[in-house]
Protein backbone atom coordinates (compact mmCIF):
# COMPACT_ATOMS: atom_id res chain seq x y z
CA UNK A 1 0.00 0.00 0.00
CA UNK A 2 1.57 3.16 -0.82
CA UNK A 3 1.71 5.67 2.19
CA UNK A 4 -0.55 8.75 2.31
CA UNK A 5 1.59 11.65 1.40
CA UNK A 6 -0.31 15.19 1.73
CA UNK A 7 0.02 17.30 -1.59
CA UNK A 8 1.79 19.78 -0.51
CA UNK A 9 2.25 22.93 -3.23
CA UNK A 10 5.90 23.05 -4.05
CA UNK A 11 5.98 26.84 -2.49
CA UNK A 12 5.56 26.34 0.88
CA UNK A 13 6.29 27.90 4.34
CA UNK A 14 5.87 25.90 7.49
CA UNK A 15 5.34 28.54 9.86
CA UNK A 16 3.27 30.52 7.76
CA UNK A 17 0.98 27.29 7.11
CA UNK A 18 1.01 26.95 10.91
CA UNK A 19 -0.43 30.08 11.59
CA UNK A 20 -2.36 31.41 8.17
CA UNK A 21 -4.93 27.66 8.61
CA UNK A 22 -5.83 29.43 12.16
CA UNK A 23 -6.40 33.05 11.05
CA UNK A 24 -8.44 31.75 7.60
CA UNK A 25 -10.21 29.78 10.01
CA UNK A 26 -11.30 32.37 12.50
CA UNK A 27 -9.20 31.53 15.36
CA UNK A 28 -7.64 35.21 15.79
CA UNK A 29 -9.33 35.38 19.08
CA UNK A 30 -9.16 31.95 20.26
CA UNK A 31 -5.62 31.05 22.97
CA UNK A 32 -3.26 29.42 20.77
CA UNK A 33 -0.63 29.41 23.89
CA UNK A 34 -0.63 29.61 27.32
CA UNK A 35 3.02 29.93 28.94
CA UNK A 36 3.77 31.34 32.46
CA UNK A 37 3.08 35.22 31.30
CA UNK A 38 -0.63 34.31 30.70
CA UNK A 39 -2.72 33.38 27.48
CA UNK A 40 -2.01 34.37 23.48
CA UNK A 41 -4.49 34.32 21.01
CA UNK A 42 -3.73 33.13 17.14
CA UNK A 43 -3.68 36.64 16.05
CA UNK A 44 -1.02 37.77 18.87
CA UNK A 45 1.58 35.01 18.06
CA UNK A 46 0.50 35.82 14.51
CA UNK A 47 2.04 38.91 15.12
CA UNK A 48 4.53 38.18 17.50
CA UNK A 49 5.95 35.70 14.66
CA UNK A 50 6.20 38.73 12.15
CA UNK A 51 7.52 41.17 14.48
CA UNK A 52 10.19 38.57 14.99
CA UNK A 53 11.00 37.68 11.16
CA UNK A 54 11.27 41.48 10.61
CA UNK A 55 13.77 41.75 13.43
CA UNK A 56 15.93 38.87 12.17
CA UNK A 57 16.23 41.04 8.40
CA UNK A 58 16.97 44.24 10.58
CA UNK A 59 19.91 42.49 11.98
CA UNK A 60 20.94 41.28 8.90
CA UNK A 61 20.19 38.00 9.36
CA UNK A 62 19.18 36.18 5.65
CA UNK A 63 17.32 33.19 4.18
CA UNK A 64 19.43 29.47 4.98
CA UNK A 65 20.96 31.48 7.75
CA UNK A 66 21.21 29.59 11.21
CA UNK A 67 20.18 30.52 14.63
CA UNK A 68 20.96 28.71 17.52
CA UNK A 69 18.18 28.78 20.01
CA UNK A 70 18.74 27.47 23.56
CA UNK A 71 14.90 28.32 25.32
CA UNK A 72 12.73 27.56 28.16
CA UNK A 73 8.84 26.88 26.70
CA UNK A 74 7.37 29.95 27.26
CA UNK A 75 5.81 31.78 23.96
CA UNK A 76 9.34 33.00 23.29
CA UNK A 77 9.96 29.50 22.06
CA UNK A 78 7.26 29.64 19.18
CA UNK A 79 8.01 33.36 18.73
CA UNK A 80 11.30 32.65 17.23
CA UNK A 81 11.01 29.17 16.04
CA UNK A 82 8.23 30.36 13.55
CA UNK A 83 9.87 33.87 12.96
CA UNK A 84 12.50 32.07 11.55
CA UNK A 85 10.80 29.58 9.75
CA UNK A 86 8.64 32.86 8.24
CA UNK A 87 12.31 34.33 7.14
CA UNK A 88 13.31 31.14 5.47
CA UNK A 89 16.33 31.50 8.53
CA UNK A 90 16.99 27.95 9.74
CA UNK A 91 16.01 27.90 13.62
CA UNK A 92 18.11 24.96 15.63
CA UNK A 93 16.69 24.25 19.42
CA UNK A 94 19.06 22.49 21.33
CA UNK A 95 18.50 20.51 24.69
CA UNK A 96 18.41 23.04 27.15
CA UNK A 97 20.38 20.70 29.89
CA UNK A 98 23.98 20.63 28.10
CA UNK A 99 27.26 21.91 29.07
CA UNK A 100 29.79 25.24 28.20
CA UNK A 101 31.66 23.08 25.90
CA UNK A 102 28.43 21.30 23.96
CA UNK A 103 27.21 24.85 23.51
CA UNK A 104 30.29 25.89 21.72
CA UNK A 105 30.70 22.98 19.56
CA UNK A 106 27.04 23.74 18.54
CA UNK A 107 27.48 27.21 17.44
CA UNK A 108 30.93 26.57 15.74
CA UNK A 109 29.37 23.56 13.82
CA UNK A 110 26.41 24.98 12.52
CA UNK A 111 28.13 28.41 12.17
CA UNK A 112 24.84 30.00 13.38
CA UNK A 113 24.38 33.71 12.93
CA UNK A 114 22.33 34.38 16.14
CA UNK A 115 21.86 32.84 19.59
CA UNK A 116 18.75 33.34 20.99
CA UNK A 117 18.83 32.07 24.37
CA UNK A 118 16.67 32.21 27.90
CA UNK A 119 18.74 34.61 30.70
CA UNK A 120 18.91 31.49 32.73
CA UNK A 121 20.38 29.62 30.07
CA UNK A 122 22.95 32.61 29.06
CA UNK A 123 26.05 32.00 31.45
CA UNK A 124 26.32 28.08 29.74
CA UNK A 125 27.14 30.33 27.13
CA UNK A 126 29.82 33.28 28.10
CA UNK A 127 32.78 31.43 26.73
CA UNK A 128 30.89 29.96 23.67
CA UNK A 129 29.79 33.51 21.96
CA UNK A 130 33.31 34.66 22.37
CA UNK A 131 35.05 31.83 20.91
CA UNK A 132 32.46 31.49 17.87
CA UNK A 133 33.68 33.58 14.86
CA UNK A 134 29.98 33.28 13.44
CA UNK A 135 27.89 34.59 16.11
CA UNK A 136 27.41 38.03 15.67
CA UNK A 137 23.87 38.69 17.60
CA UNK A 138 22.90 37.70 20.94
CA UNK A 139 19.51 37.93 22.00
CA UNK A 140 18.19 37.09 25.21
CA UNK A 141 14.59 35.76 26.40
CA UNK A 142 13.75 36.94 29.99
CA UNK A 143 15.77 38.66 32.80
CA UNK A 144 16.85 42.34 33.47
CA UNK A 145 19.08 44.70 31.69
CA UNK A 146 22.11 43.06 34.58
CA UNK A 147 21.52 39.78 33.44
CA UNK A 148 21.08 40.44 29.36
CA UNK A 149 24.58 43.18 29.56
CA UNK A 150 25.36 44.41 25.85
CA UNK A 151 22.93 41.97 24.23
CA UNK A 152 19.89 42.36 22.41
CA UNK A 153 16.27 42.00 24.82
CA UNK A 154 13.77 39.73 23.52
CA UNK A 155 10.84 41.62 24.59
CA UNK A 156 11.94 44.67 22.74
CA UNK A 157 12.72 42.57 20.18
CA UNK A 158 8.76 42.10 19.17
CA UNK A 159 7.06 45.02 21.01
CA UNK A 160 7.16 47.64 18.52
CA UNK A 161 4.31 47.52 15.75
CA UNK A 162 5.50 46.29 12.09
CA UNK A 163 3.28 45.27 9.25
CA UNK A 164 2.35 41.85 8.33
CA UNK A 165 5.60 40.17 7.33
CA UNK A 166 5.65 38.14 4.11
CA UNK A 167 6.78 34.74 4.16
CA UNK A 168 10.20 33.87 2.30
CA UNK A 169 9.76 32.15 -0.79
CA UNK A 170 10.57 29.00 0.97
CA UNK A 171 9.87 25.42 -0.93
CA UNK A 172 8.84 21.98 0.55
CA UNK A 173 12.24 20.51 0.36
CA UNK A 174 14.24 23.50 1.52
CA UNK A 175 16.10 23.03 5.21
CA UNK A 176 13.35 24.63 8.00
CA UNK A 177 14.81 23.75 10.93
CA UNK A 178 17.91 21.61 12.25
CA UNK A 179 17.59 19.53 15.81
CA UNK A 180 21.32 17.91 16.90
CA UNK A 181 21.02 14.01 17.23
CA UNK A 182 23.82 12.30 19.27
CA UNK A 183 25.56 8.94 18.28
CA UNK A 184 27.67 6.30 20.47
CA UNK A 185 30.67 7.68 18.82
CA UNK A 186 31.31 11.58 17.61
CA UNK A 187 30.24 14.84 17.93
CA UNK A 188 26.54 15.37 17.82
CA UNK A 189 25.03 15.67 14.72
CA UNK A 190 23.19 18.64 12.73
CA UNK A 191 19.59 16.90 11.50
CA UNK A 192 18.26 18.76 8.86
CA UNK A 193 14.78 18.82 8.46
CA UNK A 194 12.52 20.46 5.70
CA UNK A 195 9.47 22.11 5.30
CA UNK A 196 6.92 19.74 4.19
CA UNK A 197 7.76 17.52 7.66
CA UNK A 198 5.94 19.07 10.84
CA UNK A 199 2.65 19.28 8.93
CA UNK A 200 3.08 15.48 7.94
CA UNK A 201 3.93 15.05 11.47
CA UNK A 202 0.13 16.39 12.33
CA UNK A 203 -1.92 14.80 9.54
CA UNK A 204 -0.01 11.24 10.00
CA UNK A 205 0.41 10.62 13.68
CA UNK A 206 -1.31 13.67 15.46
CA UNK A 207 -4.47 14.20 14.24
CA UNK A 208 -5.37 10.19 12.90
CA UNK A 209 -3.34 8.33 16.38
CA UNK A 210 -3.00 10.45 19.02
CA UNK A 211 -6.56 12.07 18.06
CA UNK A 212 -5.66 16.09 18.87
CA UNK A 213 -8.93 18.04 17.86
CA UNK A 214 -9.54 21.53 17.92
CA UNK A 215 -11.10 21.39 20.92
CA UNK A 216 -8.21 20.39 22.89
CA UNK A 217 -6.02 21.79 25.35
CA UNK A 218 -2.37 20.04 24.90
CA UNK A 219 0.83 19.55 27.06
CA UNK A 220 3.72 18.21 27.10
CA UNK A 221 5.85 17.62 29.81
CA UNK A 222 8.87 16.91 26.93
CA UNK A 223 9.95 20.11 26.18
CA UNK A 224 10.17 21.91 22.81
CA UNK A 225 13.68 21.25 22.17
CA UNK A 226 13.59 17.69 21.90
CA UNK A 227 11.23 15.95 18.50
CA UNK A 228 8.78 14.61 20.71
CA UNK A 229 7.80 17.84 22.42
CA UNK A 230 8.11 20.40 19.55
CA UNK A 231 5.73 18.18 17.83
CA UNK A 232 3.39 17.20 21.12
CA UNK A 233 3.71 21.19 22.53
CA UNK A 234 3.64 23.16 19.60
CA UNK A 235 2.82 22.10 15.87
CA UNK A 236 0.16 19.49 16.49
CA UNK A 237 -1.87 22.23 18.40
CA UNK A 238 -1.03 24.28 15.73
CA UNK A 239 -1.88 22.01 12.78
CA UNK A 240 -5.23 22.00 14.00
CA UNK A 241 -6.05 24.59 15.90
CA UNK A 242 -5.93 23.82 20.00
CA UNK A 243 -4.39 25.53 22.56
CA UNK A 244 -0.89 24.51 23.60
CA UNK A 245 0.15 24.74 27.54
CA UNK A 246 4.13 25.45 27.98
CA UNK A 247 5.59 25.44 31.23
CA UNK A 248 9.45 26.65 31.51
CA UNK A 249 10.03 25.05 34.69
CA UNK A 250 11.94 21.50 34.79
CA UNK A 251 9.07 18.91 34.79
CA UNK A 252 8.64 17.01 38.08
CA UNK A 253 5.82 15.22 39.69
CA UNK A 254 4.84 18.51 41.47
CA UNK A 255 5.66 20.94 38.61
CA UNK A 256 3.17 18.46 36.58
CA UNK A 257 1.07 18.21 38.70
CA UNK A 258 0.09 21.81 38.92
CA UNK A 259 -0.67 22.40 35.47
CA UNK A 260 -2.77 19.27 35.20
CA UNK A 261 -4.57 21.12 37.65
CA UNK A 262 -4.62 24.39 36.53
CA UNK A 263 -4.89 24.29 33.12
CA UNK A 264 -6.86 21.48 32.90
CA UNK A 265 -5.24 19.90 29.71
CA UNK A 266 -6.90 16.80 27.86
CA UNK A 267 -4.03 15.90 25.73
CA UNK A 268 -0.64 14.95 28.28
CA UNK A 269 2.62 13.89 26.59
CA UNK A 270 5.12 12.40 28.89
CA UNK A 271 8.37 9.79 29.42
CA UNK A 272 8.61 7.11 30.55
CA UNK A 273 10.73 8.06 33.64
CA UNK A 274 8.20 11.00 34.34
CA UNK A 275 4.77 8.65 34.35
CA UNK A 276 6.53 6.34 36.93
CA UNK A 277 7.78 9.28 39.43
CA UNK A 278 4.65 10.74 39.19
CA UNK A 279 2.81 7.29 39.79
CA UNK A 280 5.31 6.94 43.06
CA UNK A 281 4.90 10.54 43.85
CA UNK A 282 2.26 12.15 46.48
CA UNK A 283 1.43 14.93 44.05
CA UNK A 284 -0.14 12.36 42.01
CA UNK A 285 -3.42 14.34 41.47
CA UNK A 286 -6.67 12.23 42.06
CA UNK A 287 -8.61 11.09 38.86
CA UNK A 288 -11.49 13.51 39.45
CA UNK A 289 -8.85 16.38 39.52
CA UNK A 290 -7.93 16.71 35.90
CA UNK A 291 -9.98 16.50 32.04
CA UNK A 292 -6.97 14.38 30.43
CA UNK A 293 -8.55 11.86 28.20
CA UNK A 294 -5.65 10.97 25.99
CA UNK A 295 -1.91 9.94 26.64
CA UNK A 296 1.54 9.72 24.84
CA UNK A 297 4.69 8.19 25.60
CA UNK A 298 7.71 8.21 23.86
CA UNK A 299 11.51 8.66 23.97
CA UNK A 300 12.27 4.98 25.91
CA UNK A 301 9.75 1.57 25.90
CA UNK A 302 7.55 2.50 28.37
CA UNK A 303 7.59 -0.40 31.11
CA UNK A 304 3.93 -2.72 31.24
CA UNK A 305 3.69 -2.05 34.81
CA UNK A 306 3.59 1.91 34.76
CA UNK A 307 1.34 2.11 31.59
CA UNK A 308 -1.33 -0.45 33.35
CA UNK A 309 -1.05 1.60 36.77
CA UNK A 310 -1.11 4.91 35.30
CA UNK A 311 -4.46 3.60 33.36
CA UNK A 312 -5.88 2.39 36.24
CA UNK A 313 -5.47 5.46 38.36
CA UNK A 314 -6.61 8.11 35.79
CA UNK A 315 -8.84 5.48 33.74
CA UNK A 316 -7.20 6.71 30.43
CA UNK A 317 -4.68 4.97 27.74
CA UNK A 318 -1.39 5.95 27.57
CA UNK A 319 -0.51 5.34 23.54
CA UNK A 320 3.21 4.24 23.96
CA UNK A 321 4.95 4.78 20.49
CA UNK A 322 8.64 4.93 18.88
CA UNK A 323 9.94 8.24 16.73
CA UNK A 324 13.40 8.95 16.27
CA UNK A 325 14.66 12.69 15.79
CA UNK A 326 15.64 11.39 12.52
CA UNK A 327 11.67 11.03 11.27
CA UNK A 328 11.08 13.86 13.16
CA UNK A 329 7.88 11.96 15.22
CA UNK A 330 6.59 8.53 16.25
CA UNK A 331 6.06 6.26 13.24
CA UNK A 332 5.41 3.66 15.19
CA UNK A 333 2.36 3.35 17.88
CA UNK A 334 -0.31 1.75 19.95
CA UNK A 335 -3.85 3.16 19.07
CA UNK A 336 -6.36 4.03 21.11
CA UNK A 337 -8.44 1.29 22.53
CA UNK A 338 -5.95 -1.82 21.21
CA UNK A 339 -3.29 -0.93 23.57
CA UNK A 340 -0.78 -3.66 24.50
CA UNK A 341 1.00 -2.49 27.40
CA UNK A 342 5.43 -3.76 26.88
CA UNK A 343 4.63 -3.29 22.69
CA UNK A 344 5.57 -0.07 20.70
CA UNK A 345 2.41 -1.08 18.68
CA UNK A 346 1.88 -1.14 14.85
CA UNK A 347 3.22 1.18 12.14
CA UNK A 348 1.76 5.09 11.62
CA UNK A 349 -0.36 4.42 8.41
CA UNK A 350 2.26 6.68 6.11
CA UNK A 351 5.42 5.23 7.41
CA UNK A 352 6.80 1.60 5.83
CA UNK A 353 8.68 -0.55 8.35
CA UNK A 354 11.13 -3.63 7.80
CA UNK A 355 13.11 -5.86 10.40
CA UNK A 356 16.53 -6.51 8.90
CA UNK A 357 18.91 -9.39 10.01
CA UNK A 358 22.82 -8.90 10.52
CA UNK A 359 22.67 -10.30 6.65
CA UNK A 360 21.30 -7.59 5.31
CA UNK A 361 17.76 -9.53 4.51
CA UNK A 362 14.43 -9.33 6.34
CA UNK A 363 14.57 -11.01 8.96
CA UNK A 364 12.00 -14.61 9.66
CA UNK A 365 8.43 -13.61 11.17
CA UNK A 366 9.28 -13.46 14.80
CA UNK A 367 12.63 -12.88 14.80
CA UNK A 368 14.65 -9.14 15.90
CA UNK A 369 16.28 -7.09 13.60
CA UNK A 370 17.46 -3.76 13.01
CA UNK A 371 14.45 -1.62 12.73
CA UNK A 372 14.30 0.91 9.57
CA UNK A 373 11.66 3.11 8.98
CA UNK A 374 10.56 4.77 5.34
CA UNK A 375 8.39 7.71 5.36
CA UNK A 376 7.55 11.10 3.85
CA UNK A 377 9.49 12.94 7.41
CA UNK A 378 12.69 11.80 7.26
CA UNK A 379 15.48 14.24 7.56
CA UNK A 380 17.23 15.12 4.80
CA UNK A 381 20.64 14.58 6.23
CA UNK A 382 23.19 15.45 8.65
CA UNK A 383 25.44 18.96 8.36
CA UNK A 384 28.95 18.07 7.46
CA UNK A 385 28.71 14.59 7.80
CA UNK A 386 28.54 12.67 4.35
CA UNK A 387 29.52 9.27 6.09
CA UNK A 388 27.34 9.61 8.79
CA UNK A 389 24.33 10.23 6.19
CA UNK A 390 24.72 7.64 4.13
CA UNK A 391 24.85 5.18 7.20
CA UNK A 392 21.68 6.18 8.36
CA UNK A 393 19.84 7.38 5.43
CA UNK A 394 20.15 4.88 3.20
CA UNK A 395 18.24 5.21 0.11
CA UNK A 396 14.35 5.95 0.80
CA UNK A 397 14.63 3.98 4.69
CA UNK A 398 16.38 5.79 7.35
CA UNK A 399 17.98 2.88 9.99
CA UNK A 400 16.74 3.74 13.86
CA UNK A 401 19.85 1.47 15.13
CA UNK A 402 17.02 -0.13 17.51
CA UNK A 403 16.38 -3.86 17.44
CA UNK A 404 12.55 -5.34 17.29
CA UNK A 405 10.73 -7.99 16.80
CA UNK A 406 6.97 -8.50 15.47
CA UNK A 407 4.57 -10.90 16.92
CA UNK A 408 2.09 -12.51 15.50
CA UNK A 409 -0.68 -10.07 15.99
CA UNK A 410 1.85 -7.28 13.83
CA UNK A 411 2.73 -5.26 17.18
CA UNK A 412 6.58 -4.47 17.26
CA UNK A 413 7.91 -5.41 20.46
CA UNK A 414 11.94 -3.18 21.78
CA UNK A 415 14.56 -6.08 21.69
CA UNK A 416 17.40 -3.58 22.20
CA UNK A 417 20.31 -1.62 20.56
CA UNK A 418 22.42 -1.91 17.72
CA UNK A 419 24.96 0.12 19.34
CA UNK A 420 25.30 0.71 23.16
CA UNK A 421 23.55 3.90 23.55
CA UNK A 422 21.21 3.99 26.28
CA UNK A 423 17.68 6.12 26.36
CA UNK A 424 17.59 8.05 29.82
CA UNK A 425 14.76 10.05 30.41
CA UNK A 426 14.16 9.39 26.69
CA UNK A 427 17.30 11.10 25.95
CA UNK A 428 20.26 9.12 24.33
CA UNK A 429 23.34 8.91 26.03
CA UNK A 430 26.60 7.68 24.79
CA UNK A 431 27.84 5.26 27.31
CA UNK A 432 31.08 6.15 25.79
CA UNK A 433 30.98 10.06 26.44
CA UNK A 434 30.32 8.62 30.41
CA UNK A 435 33.58 6.56 30.62
CA UNK A 436 35.92 9.74 28.95
CA UNK A 437 34.48 11.89 31.58
CA UNK A 438 35.00 9.52 34.40
CA UNK A 439 38.69 8.48 33.08
CA UNK A 440 39.67 12.09 33.15
CA UNK A 441 39.31 11.67 37.15
CA UNK A 442 42.90 11.27 38.44
CA UNK A 443 41.61 8.18 40.38
CA UNK A 444 40.37 6.07 37.05
CA UNK A 445 42.27 3.78 35.62
CA UNK A 446 39.48 2.68 33.05
CA UNK A 447 35.77 2.62 33.01
CA UNK A 448 32.64 1.23 31.09
CA UNK A 449 29.30 2.12 31.07
CA UNK A 450 26.60 0.18 30.71
CA UNK A 451 22.50 0.56 31.30
CA UNK A 452 20.67 -1.08 33.83
CA UNK A 453 17.20 -0.99 34.60
CA UNK A 454 15.99 0.80 38.19
CA UNK A 455 13.04 -0.68 40.17
CA UNK A 456 10.96 0.63 37.50
CA UNK A 457 12.14 -0.78 34.78
CA UNK A 458 13.55 2.45 33.26
CA UNK A 459 17.35 2.15 32.36
CA UNK A 460 20.05 4.27 33.54
CA UNK A 461 23.32 4.34 33.68
CA UNK A 462 25.87 1.87 35.57
CA UNK A 463 29.76 2.40 35.18
CA UNK A 464 32.31 -0.09 36.36
CA UNK A 465 35.32 1.83 37.61
CA UNK A 466 39.14 0.36 37.66
CA UNK A 467 41.00 2.52 39.90
CA UNK A 468 44.43 3.38 39.09
CA UNK A 469 47.11 0.55 41.73
CA UNK A 470 47.38 1.53 45.76
CA UNK A 471 43.40 2.86 45.84
CA UNK A 472 40.84 1.62 47.50
CA UNK A 473 37.48 1.29 46.35
CA UNK A 474 35.18 3.42 49.30
CA UNK A 475 31.62 4.83 49.18
CA UNK A 476 33.45 8.57 48.89
CA UNK A 477 35.35 7.85 46.19
CA UNK A 478 32.08 6.40 44.37
CA UNK A 479 29.94 9.73 45.07
CA UNK A 480 33.12 11.91 44.31
CA UNK A 481 33.01 9.98 40.52
CA UNK A 482 29.10 10.77 40.07
CA UNK A 483 29.73 14.03 40.81
CA UNK A 484 33.34 14.30 38.66
CA UNK A 485 30.95 13.48 35.84
CA UNK A 486 28.08 15.51 36.57
CA UNK A 487 30.61 18.51 36.62
CA UNK A 488 31.81 17.57 33.05
CA UNK A 489 28.67 16.85 31.30
CA UNK A 490 24.68 17.13 31.27
CA UNK A 491 24.09 16.18 34.54
CA UNK A 492 21.42 13.57 33.22
CA UNK A 493 24.53 11.62 32.02
CA UNK A 494 26.11 11.04 35.63
CA UNK A 495 25.94 7.10 36.35
CA UNK A 496 23.26 6.20 39.04
CA UNK A 497 25.12 3.24 40.37
CA UNK A 498 29.26 2.37 40.65
CA UNK A 499 30.73 -0.84 40.82
CA UNK A 500 34.57 -1.39 41.42
CA UNK A 501 36.19 -4.33 39.25
CA UNK A 502 39.94 -5.61 38.95
CA UNK A 503 39.61 -5.41 35.36
CA UNK A 504 37.29 -5.05 32.16
CA UNK A 505 36.22 -7.73 30.22
CA UNK A 506 37.94 -6.84 26.49
CA UNK A 507 38.20 -8.95 23.11
CA UNK A 508 41.73 -10.01 22.15
CA UNK A 509 41.92 -6.37 20.45
CA UNK A 510 41.18 -4.44 23.66
CA UNK A 511 37.76 -3.68 23.16
CA UNK A 512 35.39 -3.80 25.79
CA UNK A 513 32.93 -6.14 25.67
CA UNK A 514 29.89 -4.19 27.45
CA UNK A 515 27.06 -7.32 27.10
CA UNK A 516 29.53 -9.47 29.54
CA UNK A 517 29.17 -6.25 32.17
CA UNK A 518 25.66 -6.04 31.66
CA UNK A 519 24.91 -9.37 33.13
CA UNK A 520 27.51 -9.13 35.90
CA UNK A 521 26.49 -6.54 37.81
CA UNK A 522 25.63 -6.81 41.77
CA UNK A 523 24.38 -3.26 42.36
O1 LIG B 1 12.33 8.77 21.25
C1 LIG B 1 11.29 8.78 20.61
O2 LIG B 1 10.55 7.80 20.60
C2 LIG B 1 10.89 10.01 19.82
C3 LIG B 1 9.57 10.19 19.56
C4 LIG B 1 9.17 11.28 18.82
C5 LIG B 1 10.06 12.18 18.36
C6 LIG B 1 11.39 12.01 18.64
C7 LIG B 1 11.82 10.91 19.37
C8 LIG B 1 13.30 10.78 19.61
Amino acid sequence: VSPPRLSIPRDYNAAHDLIERNLRAGRGDKVAIIDESGSHTYAQLAERVDRFAHALGELGIRMEERVLLCLLDTIDFPTAFLGCIKAGVVPIPVNTLLTASDYSYMLRDSRARALVVSSLLLPAFANAIESSPFVKNVVVSGGDAGVRGSHLDFAELVAAPRPPFEAAPTCVDDPCFWLYSSGSTGAPKGTVHVHSSLIHTAELYARPILGVREDDVVFSAAKLFFAYGLGNGLTFPLAVGATAVLMAERPTPASVARVLREHQPTIYCGVPTLYASMLASEELPGREEVSIRRCASAGEALPAEVGKRWTEHFGVEILDGLGSTEMLHIFLSNRAGDVHYGSSGKPVPGYELRLIGDDGEEVAPGESGELQVRGPTSAAYYWNNRAKSRETFVGQWTRSGDKYSQDADGNFNYAGRNDDMLKVGGIYVSPIEVESALITHAAVLEAAVVGKADDDGLIKPLAFVVLKPGLTPSESIAAELKLHVKSKLAPYKYPRWLEFVEELPKTATGKIQRFKLRSVSTV
